[in-house]
């Protein structure tokens, strides 16, 4: 059993994963972790509150010596901003700072608000921000080096930003390898467009959003299963990332694409080569068959929308007068797409922890590599 959990608000002291079920004997590299952190926060088009924050984590629980021992992970990341919040986020006190209360279209506010009986849409806003994923990438920088060590690797990179799209022909998606740029985008003609949309959305006081692909990379066979709807891995690696703040939608391999054409020209088929292996000359199925990994490379494609805090703000209503007015502006980001390509990889990693876990086992990671190499033997041919 593998699971997560986060806590902590956008401006609150810290925000927190606790990570249980991550097998005894992993050796944890934290600076790695922290380099996981850094690239959620560089790409182009985020807001002020990157030149504040350095995020950075601390091990709380679960490491002793630099290896994991089978006990839940407690990580923190400290939220420098919390200094110039106290007044507004206070634990205990009276509140002395005005409400917010124009709600902004397309943001948890308005909902939240009524959902949770509350009068101050900060109250939801603070939970709802995306900061959160700064946990969820603490907490999948866990799991990666869980499936480091099994030999899985998992990249990503940003495809569409506002309508600009990327060269996708003939991507070596076995072979992809990271991008550190700051849009996390492989084609650098296509990138230089994405960064001029986004400087012209921020001069119009908009927002833009955007498609981003993670890849699983040396996946063994048959991690998901058939037999049950919740054990399949589409299922898990759907909701994951669905789960991620402003994404909308979310598809495997070909996807929506499917519907475009014949079965004839989308199933992938099978031969058969000297080394008595099984192989594929296509990867329509992005790498899932019968909610089952099928050993080729995993692609899971995801559209976020744009960041629904404009400085042009929208029309809205007021909750308590209920007059109509403009939306409320928090300092926000323009694109935050190439973020969102570092907390689907976080999300990815989690799920196929968790189906790997669910398959080999979670005690120590002796027992796993073992199970997983057994397992591997046996399937041969
Ligand atoms: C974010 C921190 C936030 C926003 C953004 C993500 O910082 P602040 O609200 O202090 O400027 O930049 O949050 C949102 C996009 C949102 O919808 O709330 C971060 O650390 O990623």
């Amino acid at each position: 059993m593998f699971r997560f959990l986060t806590a902590g608000e956008s401006h609150g002291q810290c925000l927190t994963a606790l990570v249980e079920g991550i097998p005894a004997g992993l050796k944890i590299n934290l600076d790695e972790i922290n380099r996981q952190m850094a690239r959620r926060q560089k790409g182009y088009g985020r807001g002020g509150r990157m030149s504040i924050e350095t995020d950075k984590v601390d091990i709380l629980s679960g490491v002793r010596f630099g290896e994991t021992m089978g006990d839940p992970i407690t990580l923190r990341v400290v939220n420098k901003d919390w200094e110039n919040w106290t007044d507004r986020m206070s634990v205990m006190g009276t509140p002395t700072w005005t409400k917010v209360t124009a709600a902004r279209p397309g943001h948890a506010d308005y909902v939240g608000i009524k959902k949770y009986n509350r009068e101050d849409i900060r109250d939801i806003l603070e939970r709802s921000s995306a900061r959160e994923t700064a946990a969820r990438v603490a907490a999948g920088a866990v799991a990666r080096q869980f499936l480091e060590a099994c030999g899985i690797k998992i990249v990503s990179h940003v495809i569409n930003i506002g309508g600009v799209k990327a060269n996708t022909d003939n991507i070596d998606y076995a072979n992809l390898q990271p991008n550190n740029s700051d849009l996390n985008c492989n084609d650098a003609q296509a990138e230089d467009k994405m960064r001029e949309a986004i400087r012209d959305a921020g001069q119009a006081g908009d927002t833009l959003g955007g498609t981003f692909e993670v890849v699983v990379q040396n996946m063994p066979i048959g991690v998901g299963s058939h037999i049950q709807w919740d054990k399949r891995l589409d299922m898990q690696l759907a909701g994951a990332m669905m789960s991620i703040q402003a994404i909308k939608g979310v598809e495997i391999g070909d996807g929506f694409d499917y519907a475009n054409h014949p079965g004839s020209q989308l199933h992938d088929e099978m031969f058969y080569n000297e080394d008595k292996t099984v192989y594929r000359k296509t990867n329509h199925a992005g790498g899932i068959e019968g909610g089952m990994s099928n050993g080729e490379p995993i692609i899971v494609r995801a559209c976020m929308k744009p960041i629904p805090t404009l400085m042009t703000p929208l029309h809205s209503i007021d909750i308590e007068s209920k007059q109509e007015v403009l939306a409320c502006k928090e300092r926000s980001d323009v694109c935050a797409v190439q973020a969102a390509s570092v907390v689907g990889e976080a999300m990815v990693a989690l799920a196929i922890t968790k189906a790997m876990i669910d398959k080999f086992g979670s005690d120590c990671m002796v027992d796993v590599l073992q199970n997983l190499q057994a397992y591997n033997e046996r399937i041969k041919g």
